[in-house]
């Protein structure tokens, strides 16, 4: 059993945001009784003493609130979806598992099992021991990946044998130019934001269709239009190339097919970019000679890749890079992600994959719906870390097959959630501020401490704890399936050569590198089968891709239509929070983003309701007017609780969940739809009950 401690009056814990977010920010929880404030690490180098608002605001409201959060075991007693429950014993709730899934197992069928799962909470205990579990039992996984970011990783795993790897930031006040393309900091990593891109002494660039605050901020922003990026990284190329600004080192003796994209690179002028793009073409020259002139820090966001093309755009962003010598010397480099393998973090030591008796089945997320509907497909599902009715394509198709009444759902949530509402089982997580555990930054490469600070409401534990109980239901006696966390802990530090075990990283707080910040590929190799960076790759073409990149851009949408961006709140994260009534105060009703101009030529103002429908869905949203938002865009941020909504519906019911050219991932923000005026205001539901806030752990 996992105990939680209780702390004496009047403590301070240091510990870290697991959110899955750039910043990491460092957290001091004040307990005193049964008072408790979260608030910022003055001594955290990211954080600096704030945290962001919608964490300040969640941690101090329903995250400490008891009524708010799940806090005992829940079994199913009204029609699925209705979120109809009685609480219950844990011995009862895992009895009800066992007898669903045990059967399955001996039949050799795990599977059915099907589970989805995501970066509810990035620490790595709670998010990947229950993976051990799944391995297993042989269930079959929901990639995770593929609802977020999926198509870059295998992008650039092709250009260049690694997506985890990037720059060091610290490079940040050595760099000539920082692009950021495709992301939107100010949202998304809002420290970062604040504090690291402003220690740029070189010139910052955002290329991005909104003109948002980071945009605001840059030296210069390049507004294409969206889904044009090969064709834009292609423009940039060709500015290279004609001023002799390209690496020719690397071209010949680094790289793989420089002369199969020459032809493509020569023929995308600046003026012929710019009609592709949007951008105006001195923009393109100025931007390609400076980038290649370097050294140059790329930040390839989450946001870009998810297009249709987005797997080739990344392709062709990171040759951009690699011709111009912007990945082989100092002070330059790509950044996607950062992995806990950057500080020598084997992730294999929590998750285990050796357990799974052959290779582990996935299927994508953009077949999630298509796959429940699908009689005897799958048996069970378990849905952790996400909350896929909020967060994933066809909203109502997946409500339909969640609604199946032959398929045994258990859903392992710290809130009731509109997915939790169709769970058969309901088993109660602890959260971060509950136990301990390890968060390694995906931009810095630090490595951070989550400590338990105040007790687990009701029956609660850790994810890790709940799958080892469910492992002891379904008689699995596997050691790996019952290791306590310590043990773990420790391991997982020891692979970092920081001489330092769980106890010590807890004492110390963040830790940063020591070593000074080194090339991103050293010496020109690449983790590559050839150890080039493959520009041309037969990899990519054995997997029916093209051999190299293409200045690929999308059609404008068809007459009338609007294309939808749906990117991360600055109040939201993903889903969660959606549920914090202090951001109804900013957001009281789903909004459209809309430029003036499109909003005239439409007939509609600010604050007129409007629904945006496509043949997937109709979403009622509040008009809001903006001139950071271009023409034929509809901007509406991602993250709202469809339950909340008097309509029942968030941004999702509009996505059809069309796959990524690559990795049958999100191509979220290539989604069209139509507009027409409504006679209802888009509203939060009038009934929805009001958590007392911040009424601590007690
Ligand atoms: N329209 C649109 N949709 C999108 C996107 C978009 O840009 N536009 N972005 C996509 C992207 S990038 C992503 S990553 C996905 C994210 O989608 P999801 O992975 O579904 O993320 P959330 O919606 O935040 O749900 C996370 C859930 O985990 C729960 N949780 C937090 N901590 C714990 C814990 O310790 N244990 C357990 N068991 N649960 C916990 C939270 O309460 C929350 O309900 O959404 C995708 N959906
Ligand atoms: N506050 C907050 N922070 C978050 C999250 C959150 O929901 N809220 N989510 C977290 C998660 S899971 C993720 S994956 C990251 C995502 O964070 P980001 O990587 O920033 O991704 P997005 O927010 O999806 O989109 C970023 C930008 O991509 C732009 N974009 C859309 N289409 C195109 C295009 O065709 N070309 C180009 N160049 N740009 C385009 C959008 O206009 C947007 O400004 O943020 C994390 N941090
Ligand atoms: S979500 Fe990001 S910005 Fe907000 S507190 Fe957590 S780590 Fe910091
Ligand atoms: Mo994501």
């Amino acid at each position: 059993m996992a105990s939680v401690p209780t702390r004496d009056a009047g403590t301070t814990v240091r510990t870290t945001c697991p959110r899955d977010c750039y910043d990491a920010c460092g957290i001091i929880v004040h307990v005193d009784g049964t008072k408790v404030r979260v608030a910022g690490d003055p001594q955290h180098p990211v954080s600096r003493g704030h945290l962001c608002g919608k964490c300040s605001s969640a941690y101090n409201g329903p995250w400490l609130d008891r009524s708010a959060r799940l806090s005992e075991p829940l079994i199913r007693t009204g029609p699925k979806g209705k979120g109809s429950f009685r609480t219950a014993t844990w011995d009862e709730a895992l009895d009800r598992c066992a007898t669903h899934l045990r059967p399955l197992l001996d039949a050799g069928h795990g599977s059915k099992i099907l589970h989805t799962h995501y970066t509810g909470t990035v620490s790595l205990l709670a998010g990947g021991y229950p993976m051990r579990f799944f391995h297993a039992v042989g269930a079959t996984e929901v990639d995770p990946d593929t609802v977020c970011n999926k198509a870059g990783h295998v992008a650039l795993d092709y250009v260049l044998g690694t997506s985890t790897w990037g720059f060091d930031p610290r490079w940040i006040d050595q760099a000539a130019t920082v692009v950021v393309w495709g992301a939107n900091p100010s949202a998304a990593a809002p420290h970062t934001h604040r504090h690291w891109l402003r220690r740029a002494t070189g010139t910052t660039i955002v290329i991005d269709p909104l003109r948002h605050a980071t945009a605001e901020a840059a030296d210069i922003h390049l507004a294409l239009r969206p889904g044009s990026d090969a064709a834009l990284a292609f423009g940039l190329l060709h500015v290279a190339w004609r001023d002799g600004l390209l690496d020719t080192d690397v071209l010949e003796h680094h790289s793989t097919g420089w002369p199969e994209l020459l032809p493509d690179v020569e023929a995308a002028t600046p003026a012929i970019t710019s009609e592709r793009t949007g951008v105006p073409a001195e923009l393109i020259d100025e931007v390609g000679r400076r980038y290649a002139a370097g050294p140059s820090l790329l930040w390839l966001g989450q946001g870009m890749q998810r297009q249709p093309m987005g797997g080739n755009a990344f392709r062709a962003a990171a040759a951009l890079a690699v011709a111009t010598g912007n990945t082989t010397r100092p002070a330059s480099g790509i950044y996607y992600l950062n992995g806990a393998e950057t500080r020598g973090i084997d992730g294999d030591v929590v998750t285990r994959p050796d357990l799974a008796p052959g290779p582990i089945p996935s299927i994508s997320h953009m077949d999630l719906a298509a796959a429940l509907a699908t009689p005897d497909r799958f048996a069970a599902l378990v849905t952790w870390n996400n909350n896929i009715v909020a967060s994933n394509p066809q909203q109502e198709a997946l409500r339909a097959g969640l609604g199946r009444e032959d398929l045994f759902h258990l859903a392992v949530e710290l809130f009731a959630t509109d997915t939790v509402d169709y769970a058969d089982v309901v088993l109660p997580a602890a959260s971060f501020l509950e136990f301990d555990d390890i968060v390694a930054s995906y931009f810095d490469w630090s490595v951070s401490p989550q400590v338990a600070a105040v007790p687990a409401p009701g029956s609660a534990v850790p994810n890790q704890e709940v799958f080892r109980r469910l492992a002891s239901a379904l008689g699995l006696d596997h050691p790996a399936l019952h290791e306590p966390d310590r043990p773990i802990l420790d391991r997982l530090l020891a692979g970092c050569g920081s001489g330092l075990d769980f106890a010590s990283l807890a004492a110390a707080g963040t830790v940063g590198p020591v070593d000074p910040p080194s090339v991103q590929f050293p010496g020109g190799r690449f983790p590559t089968p050839s150890g080039r960076a493959e520009l041309a790759s037969g990899r990519a073409e054995a997997d029916g891709h093209p051999r190299t990149p293409f200045p690929h851009f999308d059609e404008a949408p068809p007459d009338g239509w609007l294309r939808v961006l749906s990117p991360a709140s600055p109040r939201r994260m993903n889903s969660t929070y959606g549920n914090d009534p202090l951001g109804d105060r900013a957001e009281p009703a789903p909004e459209v983003w809309l430029h003036p101009g499109e909003a005239a030529a439409r007939g509609v103002g600010e604050g007129d309701p409007v629904e945006l429908y496509n043949p997937t869905g109709c979403l009622p949203v509040t008009v809001r007017l903006s001139d950071g938002v271009p023409t034929s865009v509809a901007l509406v941020y991602k993250g709202r609780w469809p339950k909340r909504e008097r309509s029942g519906v968030n941004v999702n019911i509009l996505n059809p969940g069309v796959p990524t050219d690559m990795g049958e991932s999100s191509s979220v923000h290539g989604v069209h739809a139509q507009l027409r005026p409504a006679s209802e205001p888009s509203e939060l539901r009038r009934d929805w009950p009001e958590p007392t806030s911040g009424t601590g752990p007690g």
